[in-house]
């Protein structure tokens, strides 16, 4: 079994006290921070920018969670940064060219991972699985914080599990992003998630002083 991690999302953070956010986050001892990253075309929102990511860079040592919702992330993977430590994850759905996205990613030697939205099937992935590190697996239409699971996405994590294993995949890790509430993250976990993204839903309910318990309050479900 892959051990169970957490993963910030940054877009949910109070800039007024973001020093402080993240050192709750190094406290607590955070996996990653997950970082929204998006171009207005493939998502009808403009999010986290590279000087945002560059100024994170030099405050803390968290690795990151670079979830590229843009168009043809394939050509743009300089632009970031990328470190060894950090997760990388590629939409299914925001290039004609999966595979060969894959590849280049790989060249920077860090997790490489697939996103799918909740409309694209399971065996979407199956002709890359090979190639990659993880799945993200959205439960919410990607562009924005704050919004309500679709439905479906629960049963899609329920076959995730037996999907993986009938490939002989189950060292694959599986992200879940969007909506995931405590309640939620339990039965998420035990459906073979392994990586959970804490939005409004969990960890950043309340101001900082409520951060920790809502950190320890997830963990303790996982
Ligand atoms: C959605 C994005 C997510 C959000 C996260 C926020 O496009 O990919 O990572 O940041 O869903 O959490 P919550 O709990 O507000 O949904
Ligand atoms: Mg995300």
């Amino acid at each position: 079994m892959n051990e169970k991690k957490l993963s910030a999302s940054m877009m949910c953070a109070d800039l007024a006290h973001l020093k402080r956010t993240l050192e709750i986050f190094e406290e607590n001892k955070i996996d990653y921070l997950h970082i929204d990253v998006m171009d207005g075309v493939f998502v009808p929102n403009l999010g986290l920018g590279v000087d945002y990511i560059r100024s994170l860079r030099e405050v803390t040592s968290i690795p990151l969670d670079l979830h590229l919702m843009i168009r043809e992330p394939e050509y743009k993977l300089s632009w970031f940064g990328i470190q060894k430590e950090d997760i990388v994850t590629l939409h299914y759905e925001s290039t004609e060219q999966i595979q060969r996205a894959i590849d280049l990613l790989k060249k920077y030697d860090c997790k490489c991972f697939v996103a799918i939205n909740p409309g694209t099937p399971i065996y979407s992935i199956e002709e890359v699985i090979e190639d990659i590190d993880g799945i993200n697996v959205l439960m919410v239409n990607p562009g924005f914080a704050g919004q309500k699971m679709v439905p479906s996405t629960m049963k899609k994590m329920e076959k995730m599990g037996a999907y993986l294993q009938e490939l002989g995949k189950q060292d694959i890790e599986i992200e879940v992003d969007g909506n995931i509430t405590v309640e939620k993250a339990k039965i998420l976990s035990g459906y073979g998630a392994d990586i959970f993204v804490a939005g409004t839903s969990s960890l950043f309910i309340g101001n900082t002083d409520q951060y920790a318990a809502n950190i320890a309050a997830l963990r303790n479900v996982l």
